[in-house]
Formats: structure tokens, sequence, C-alpha cells
């Protein structure tokens, strides 16, 4: 077992006013300066690859450059950044900033000493006076159309399982294995994350091999994110039922591009991910894509109200034996 940690001093450059974005577009996310709209920005990094010199004669440091695609959409009352980071050693890191006016509601109280102990018809929070914050998630869907050095892909769930040694096998008890799952179905790729039963989410082309053999591949990496507890019945959830799973694969088709579907207030639920998915269509070595939901349970404080700071999350993908 490997425990490393890692501190690198970030020397991030300001984007340029009135010359990487101009002073129009510019905004404050995340506490960092960037562009909006469709605007790129360049950062640069203290630490892209360093070779230590304590175990060689080469000492070396290069500076990382992002390039940074940038994309802001308001959506009712929230403010959705959404930002994809293409970082020289291959690495796409997409993050997500949730700005915006909180969504609040009337109260009796106007303080948290009217409210008795274990009094159930409080549930969110009481933010100012006679002003509540409604407790919900946020959701956020990437439609991942892979196409990993050609078209024809495969999606593999690497399972990290614990293999225990036999009685006087060791002085070791325990050690880790990978096993590596070719989805061949879309039901095979319905993931739910699980931090006790982890994976990893490769998206390989089982015909374009390395010098050493391995199919060439990129994977979803998950950061912090959150799955939906209403009922699966639930209206708004049988709306929203791409979140049931985290993660799905379905074999491109035109007319599935967007998880809810086509007509979300209208819908009853009979156009969605879900429903393009219970298909069971085949998705070994296809035309795939990807869906990665990334969310947020949302319970506001006294800090959101009534504008929100910048709440961040964001995956990553990663080359997996690509180069
Ligand atoms: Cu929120």
């Amino acid at each position: 077992m490997l425990i490393l940690q890692v501190l690198v001093p970030r020397a991030r450059i300001s984007t340029r006013p009135n010359l990487d974005c101009s002073t129009s577009s510019r905004a404050a996310v995340d506490g960092e300066q960037g562009c909006t709209g469709l605007a790129t920005t360049q950062e640069h990094d203290g630490a892209g690859g360093v070779v230590n010199g304590t175990r060689s004669a080469i000492k070396e440091v290069r500076p990382k450059v992002t390039l940074v695609a940038r994309m802001a959409a308001s959506v009712a009352n929230y403010d959705y950044i959404v930002d994809w980071e293409f970082q020289t050693d291959g690495l796409i890191m997409i993050k997500v900033g949730l700005s915006g006016i909180l969504m609040v509601k009337g109260s009796e109280y106007d303080n948290m000493n009217q409210v008795k102990e274990g009094q159930e018809n409080l549930f969110d929070t009481l933010l100012s006076e006679n002003v509540i914050g409604v407790i919900h998630d946020h959701f956020i869907t990437f439609y991942l159309d892979m196409d990993i050095d050609d078209s024809d892909n495969s999606f593999v769930k690497v399972n990290i399982k614990r293999q225990d040694t036999s009685p006087g096998e060791s002085p070791r008890k325990s050690y880790l294995k990978a096993i590596r799952n070719v989805a061949k179905i879309e039901k095979d790729a319905q993931v739910q994350l699980k931090l006790y039963d982890p994976s990893e989410f490769h998206v390989i082309n089982p015909t374009k091999k390395t010098r050493v053999g391995n199919p060439v591949g990129y994977k979803v990496v998950p950061f912090g994110t959150a799955a939906s507890l209403l009922d699966h019945d639930d209206p708004p959830q049988r709306r929203g039922a791409f979140t049931n799973n985290q993660i799905w694969v379905t074999p491109y088709n035109i007319s599935e591009q967007w998880a809810g579907g086509l007509f979300v207030y209208q819908s009853q639920g009979d156009d969605t991910l879900v429903v393009w998915s219970e298909r069971d269509r085949p998705i070994e070595n296809k035309d795939i894509v990807v869906w990665y939901t990334l969310g947020f349970h949302h319970i506001p404080c006294q800090e959101d109200f009534p504008i929100m700071p910048t709440v961040s999350s964001s995956f990553d993908l990663n080359p997996v034996n690509f180069f």
C-alpha cells in the first residue's frame, strides 16, 4: 500500500483583462477569474511533470498549460458554470460550479427558538426571519460520445476485489485484484457508485493495442457526487429517471441526445434515458455513448442566502493505457 501526500504550489496566472477575454465577459468563479460564454482561457501550473533528483541525475520541471473551455448556463434561479479543462498529460477535467439565487419559501418562524424540540414540520433551514431554504438536489448529466481511437468502443467495469490468502500461504491475510467485466448489453453498464465495492470505468478500443498489448482507453473518474433518494415512481423522479444510476452506456442513436427526453415538462417519463437503456441493446465494440450524472444534495445554510457562493464538483476523463 502506498500512501503519498503531495503538496504542489500552484502558481496560477489570472486571465488577462481585455486580452484573454473581454471585460464584459469576465466573472469570478470559485474564487478564480475567468471568462463566461464560449470563451477559452489558459492557465499555467507549477508542476506539469517532475523528475525527482533524489533517484536521477535529471532534474526537470515543466510548466503545465491547461486549455479551459467554459460555458455558463442560466437555468431558472441558478447559474451553472461548466469548465472543460484540457491538460497536457491527456487528462480532461470537467468542473461544474453552481451559483445563483436560492429557492426559498415563507415561514411563520423568525427565530429557531420558536421551533419546539422534535417538531417535525421544519425539515428545511431557517435562513432569515420568516424565510426558509428548501432542501433540493441538482443533477447535471453529461453526454459523452466517446470515440477512443475510432468509433467502435467497449465499456469495461474494472472491479477491485479483496482476495483472501489460504491459511499458511502467507503472513499476509489479503491482497487486491482487479476483475475486468466487458459490458455486452446496456444493463451491464447501468452503474450505481459504491464506496465499498469500487470499480474503475474504462472505455476502450478492443482492436487497438499498445506496444505491450493493452487496449487503448480512457476512464471516467467520478469525484464527489450524489444520487437521488426519491421513490422511482415519484412523478419528478419518473421524469428525472436518468438519475437512477450515475453511469449508463447506450449505443449511439441520433434521436437519443437528451437524458430527460425531448419534452421534459410534459413528460410522464416515457422518453428518457431509462426507457432507452431498458431496450438492452448490444454495446460491445459498438459506437457507444457514456452518460455520467454529477449530483449535488443541497441543504441550504445562511451563507447561501440571498446570493449563493459557488459550489463546485468535478469528474475526470483520464487516459488509461492510451499513450
Ligand atoms: Cu441548490
